[in-house]
């Protein structure tokens, strides 16, 4: 398996989060990375190399899942930070009020001259700290996504994305979840683009992948399967119930399998059972794997109980498809054992394939 590693994703590295009426220190640290790249040293599975794409392509790529405002956006957001109050580059910019589209008549169809209000359009959470390096890092991230992609599209069996900051969460024209810009989206888009007409996206991550989601929901090419944490309960909140089947011609191409918090492997395993029959069903002909790590018992935000053991049984399962498959970095903040336990998922994917 190929490795798509992005060499700035240490640019983002945002200093505090909003949780619960404080500033606490980020979860999603560059270190989750290295702890991933020395794990593959220690059991390489292919070789590990910077994305190399055409900027044009990558920019096209962007331009298919993300609104060209938003994109516009993020690219000038620290510079417009900045702007506002010299003293701001000392300090992560974090959005404190929001339009919430589709309720109270609020509009964003005009957007504000004031930055704050114009992150706050841009956003749906308070603990995604934006930062000098950010649309550099995540840039580089979406290059690596659609490198893999492209190598996939060549005729490799798997490939890996493995960058941060992480993507799932950010929709069509938002960021939030520490994530900016959407991987796995971008890896979908581009296996479609090189002609696949069906792919699917199993998202892994303990959280509801609600940014891929919004991404296709209307789209019947890409189907989008979760498995998450019930947003009764948990993070997003406000999407990722099993009652969300797509719309449109997406209709019946979105799939979300909601678990209470405290699940452990047995009763996850089933729904990856379920989300493969549903990928199967679809007739796809590609994967994209979000794969976050935050399903670990010991991560700090999150509430399933799997064990390291166990993601070498996911990553067999996934290979049990028999499709192409792009990995995307995504969750897991059990720092020290994010390595170990997204190696065990590659590595259990490679002895099968
Ligand atoms: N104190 C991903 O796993 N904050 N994003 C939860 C933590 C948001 C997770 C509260 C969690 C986002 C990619
Ligand atoms: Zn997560």
């Amino acid at each position: 398996m190929k490795t798509f590693y992005n060499p700035d994703h240490t640019r983002h590295a945002g200093r505090q989060e909003m949780f619960r009426g404080r500033l606490v220190d980020c979860h999603e640290v560059p270190a989750r990375l290295d702890f991933v790249m020395s794990e593959l040293q220690r059991r390489p599975l292919g070789s590990v190399q910077t994305p190399d794409v055409a900027e044009a392509a990558l920019d096209a790529t962007l331009a298919q899942v993300h609104s060209a405002r938003y994109l516009d956006f993020l690219r000038g957001a620290w510079d417009e930070w900045v702007a506002m109050d010299p003293d701001n580059a000392q300090r992560d910019a974090l959005p404190s009020v929001w339009p919430l589209p589709n309720r109270h008549g609020f509009r964003t169809d005009v957007l504000p001259q004031n930055f704050a209000a114009r992150l706050g359009a841009f956003s749906f959470d308070s603990g995604c700290p934006l930062t000098a390096g950010t649309w550099v890092a995540a840039r580089g991230g979406a290059a690596c996504a659609l490198a893999a992609a492209q190598a996939v599209a060549a005729g490799e069996r798997s490939a890996f994305a493995l960058t941060r900051p992480p993507g799932h969460h950010a929709g069509p024209d938002f960021l939030g979840g520490y994530c900016f810009l959407n991987n796995a989206a971008v890896a979908a888009q581009a296996l479609i683009n090189s002609g696949r007409s069906r792919v699917a996206v199993l998202d892994v991550d303990y959280h509801h992948g609600n940014g891929t989601q919004t991404i296709f929901y209307e789209r019947p090419d890409v189907l989008t399967v979760s498995i998450h944490g019930d947003p009764r309960t948990e993070y997003p909140f406000f999407l990722g119930h099993a009652d969300e089947l797509g719309a449109g011609a997406g209709e019946g191409f979105n799939l979300n399998l909601p678990l209470p918090r405290g699940t452990g492997f047995a009763a996850w395993r089933g729904a990856l059972d379920q989300g493969l029959q549903a990928a199967k069903d679809f007739g796809a002909q590609a994967l994209v794997v979000p794969m976050g790590l935050d399903t670990f018992e010991g991560d700090p935000i999150s509430g399933f109980t799997l064990q390291s053991p166990d993601y070498l049984v996911i990553g067999r399962a996934l290979a049990g498809a028999g499709l192409p498959t792009v990995f995307t970095f995504e969750g897991g903040y059990a720092v020290d054992a994010v390595g170990v336990n997204a190696v065990n998922l590659l590595e259990g994917f490679e002895r099968a394939a």
